[in-house]
């Protein structure tokens, strides 16, 4: 077991879990290479459909920025990267998925939330479940991994303690919601380098804009149990999320740990 029972009993009260270092420096200095090399093309292993601008720059980009400073996520990293892949696959990581999900685990995606110096926008209050519904039973778990100091000031997560037990809120009805009085008083949580914090998926959680001069980056990777049943994509947006192969249209979930089912992710 990698979690204390305090560990775990925090997660199930709460929904999320601020957690130890999980990446060395050396690591550190490799993943931040390796977005760069990416982003400025001087390695071309990912997908173009992988890379999302922020949204002044998705029409038309500023040839007077870095680059690196006007991409907003890139996502499935860890399908096409050795670096990336080998983070979803750490024991340090894995252990603790396992103590939260069970022994038998699917990787399904990752993001690498660049959130740009100076350009970062808000990500909006959500539950990661209700934007993927297309996993039964919804129960997934994050794990979001700093690859800079994540602050308040630069748009660190903030989360709302126990929310996942309120279950999936539509999207029609999160305004609702989130105004009334039976919501918890929302927790910024700083991480620092190198360490990451685990989130339920149906915990609501929100990253603010970065108009500092320091990278906010962070890769959320996202687990889910092999019994999961995989019920197809709500539409043309989700699907794309949730293509994995090397070509469009493939959904093979990657096998971290365990064993896969017939029928199942
Ligand atoms: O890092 C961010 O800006 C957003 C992360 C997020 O929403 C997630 O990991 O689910």
């Amino acid at each position: 077991m990698a979690l204390t029972n305090g560990q775990k009993a925090f997660f199930e009260d709460n929904g999320y879990l601020p957690y130890e270092r999980v990446l060395s420096d050396d690591e550190l200095v490799q993943l931040r290479q390796r977005s760069e090399d990416i982003i400025a093309g001087r390695v071309d292993h990912i997908p173009e459909r992988y890379v999302q601008f922020e949204a002044t720059f998705r029409d038309e980009q500023d040839p007077g920025q870095d680059r690196l400073d006007q991409v907003r996520k890139m996502t499935h990293l860890c399908y096409f990267d050795d670096l990336f892949e080998a983070v979803a696959r750490k024991p340090d990581i894995v252990d603790v998925i396992e103590d939260l999900l069970g022994p038998n685990i699917k990787f399904y995606c990752d993001q690498l939330m660049m959130k740009p110096r100076f350009n970062g926008t808000v990500t909006h209050w959500h539950q990661d479940s209700v934007a993927w519904p297309q996993f039964a039973p919804q129960n997934h778990v994050s794990c979001w991994v700093a690859l800079d100091d994540a602050t308040v000031e630069n748009g660190c997560m903030t989360v709302l303690p126990g929310s996942h037990k309120w279950g999936p809120i539509e999207r029609r009805c999160k305004q609702a919601f989130l105004e009334s009085s039976r919501v918890p008083e929302p927790v910024p949580v700083e991480v620092k380098a190198g360490h990451c914090m685990f989130h339920h998926g149906l915990n609501f959680h929100r990253t603010g804009a970065n108009p500092t001069p320091n990278r906010r980056r962070g890769l959320a990777l996202h687990y889910i149990p092999s019994e999961s049943l995989y019920l197809g994509a709500r539409d043309e947006e989700n699907r794309m999320t949730m293509e994995c192969g090397k070509s469009p249209g493939e959904f093979r979930f990657m096998l971290i740990r365990g064993q896969e089912f017939e029928g199942c992710v």
